[in-house]
């Protein structure tokens, strides 16, 4: 079974204003939308999308729940989220405009997590996970969580043998980054952080890896992000990069999610690594075409594959 985690799940207010969005002047909403928030909730998403049976963990606040749930059940996601009481789930805004240059995100913090909270989590929706699952860890815990708490998370997953998927950030990547992890999706700047070495090309991004190819040991697949710039796919044994299709940006924001899901697909459908980020790619860029941020159109991201440009990396 495949189990994603969100620990810090939100409903996100999508607004989308009249033109190009600027200050100074009265933007006025031409739409506004209530959205699934909070990454690990979107690549559930994806992966249902994609016929991939997974189930839709978490931790967050009972308050308003329901409104994150049934945006959920919209995509039949199958959910099990562990709720504490005398908090409310988050609420993000997400703004588009019509610059087809990219989404502004707001985030609210969220819950701080705790050991106990994590012990609760793990023994009452996770006590069944075992080696031949997939525990996809997307989107980090709230920033006033301590990173030992994290820490915690992944010793009690550790300890089921489950393969690990870690799309987190900040401290939390560089908590992930020391455990026996399956993969990490880093963004360009998260990798930078991560060695301490400024990769702002594919080649810095190869470069850092060989010469850092120690640290990355406990790694098996690392997925690094670049925007624009596209994406690659190392391993210790080999390496491509991909650059996909333009396409009209109406909204970018869980672009990296869908991405996340269609890497999650391919590695449970036992692609090549060629494919895996091919298809990554498509899936990525087809949500980025689509008003809301979760979710993407299957035949487009069928046509958008043949558009995805696939080098093979010397590593
Ligand atoms: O990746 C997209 C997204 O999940 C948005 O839906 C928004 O909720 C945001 O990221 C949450 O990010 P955070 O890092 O605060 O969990």
């Amino acid at each position: 079974m495949i189990y994603t985690i969100t620990l810090n799940p939100a409903i996100d207010t999508i607004i989308n204003v009249s033109g190009e969005i600027s200050r100074g002047k009265n933007n006025r909403i031409s739409k506004k939308v209530k959205d699934i928030g909070g990454k690990g909730t979107h690549v559930s998403v994806g992966l249902t999308l994609l016929g991939i049976e997974n189930i839709c963990t978490g931790i967050t606040g009972k308050k308003d729940f329901d409104e994150l749930n049934k945006l959920l059940k919209r995509f039949n996601v199958d959910t099990n989220f562990l709720l504490i009481d005398k908090y409310a789930t988050r609420q993000n805004m997400v703004i588009t405009d019509h610059s087809s240059e990219g989404s502004i995100l707001i985030t609210d913090n969220g819950i701080k997590l705790t050991n106990e909270i994590v012990d609760n989590f793990i023994s009452e929706k996770l006590n069944d996970i075992n080696k031949n699952d997939y525990i996809i860890i997307s989107g980090n815990p709230s920033n006033s969580t301590n990173v030992s708490v994290f820490e915690h998370l992944l010793d009690r997953i550790e300890e089921t043998k489950a393969k690990v998927v870690a799309d987190v950030s900040g401290k939390y990547l560089n908590m992930a980054f020391k455990k026996k992890i399956e993969m990490i999706k880093p963004n360009q700047y998260e990798f930078s952080e991560l060695i301490g070495v400024n990769v702002d090309s594919i080649e810095d991004c190869i470069r850092a890896y060989k010469n850092n190819i120690d640290t990355f040991k406990n790694i098996k697949y690392l997925c690094v992000s670049l925007g624009k710039e596209g994406s690659m796919i190392l391993t210790k044994e080999e390496g491509y990069s991909f650059y996909p299709p333009i396409v009209k940006n109406i909204n970018d924001t869980g672009a990296g999610d869908a991405f996340v899901s269609g890497l999650i697909y391919a590695l449970v459908t036992h692609k090549e690594i060629s494919e895996m980020g091919k298809f990554a790619s498509a899936v990525g860029s087809s949500n980025v075409e689509e008003e809301n941020s979760s979710g993407f159109n299957i035949s487009r991201v069928l046509e958008l594959v043949k558009g995805v440009k696939v080098e093979k990396l010397e590593v």
